[in-house]
């Protein structure tokens, strides 16, 4: 008896064994669009010269890192993309998060030297980093971006198929009340929030400045 119930219970390790290996995390791929249609025509009020977006940076990340969220305080990194479009500092903070595990891999895309336009990326999530967020400058602004923040899991598995629109967000890091226009640092730093600049809000609503599309592959 005694033999048998050894014998049980390691067939029982031997089975939790092999599910512990069935559920390492899987990289599942993702095609993201940013389908950009920002021009005159959409948004005609002070449209600028030479609109465009700078380089795409972001991240696949689990829940306890987050890039942007409506009300949070930009960090200096997002700060810095923007104002500027400079993606340096926000990936030195990526890397931070990555060691501690928060995030999984960093999102490197184009820039887009002119809008309308569009942006194809490809991204890689997982069972335990299945967020991905990623941002981009509004240039020229004073600090303004846009973004996506997703959650690619569905109840059974994965999303084939999500499109949301990209918003025009203010960091809450610098004045400005058109696109030419910075004025010195918000002291303190405001939250970031979703634009309410007259450019993007129409009678009907804000007026996303497009949309990203992920494909499961
Ligand atoms: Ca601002």
């Amino acid at each position: 008896m005694g033999t048998l119930r050894a014998w049980l219970v390691a067939v029982c390790l031997c089975a939790l064994g092999s599910s512990a290996q069935a559920s390492e995390p899987q990289p599942v791929t993702y095609r993201v669009t940013l389908d950009v249609d920002w021009s005159a025509q959409t948004h005609p009020l002070d449209f600028p010269d030479r609109a465009h977006l700078t380089a795409i940076i972001g991240a696949v990340h689990h829940r306890r890192y987050s890039l942007f969220r409506d009300g949070d305080t930009a960090s200096s990194g997002l700060e810095s993309v923007a104002e500027r479009g400079r993606t340096r500092l926000l990936r030195a903070e990526l890397q931070e998060a990555a060691d501690r595990g928060r995030v999984g891999s960093v999102i490197k895309g184009p820039h887009l030297d002119a809008v309308p336009g569009e942006i194809v990326l490809t991204v890689d999530v997982t069972q335990r980093h299945y967020l991905v967020s990623f941002v981009t400058m509004l240039a020229p602004s004073p600090d303004w971006f846009t973004g996506v923040s997703v959650d690619l899991r569905s109840s059974d598995g994965w999303v084939d198929r999500l499109e949301v629109p990209l918003l025009v967000w203010d960091a809450g890091t610098a004045g400005g009340e058109t696109f030419y226009e910075r004025t010195d640092d918000t002291q303190p730093r405001q939250s970031v929030r979703i634009s309410s600049h007259p450019a993007f809000v129409f009678a009907d609503g804000i007026k996303p400045i497009g949309r990203a599309i992920f494909e499961r592959q």
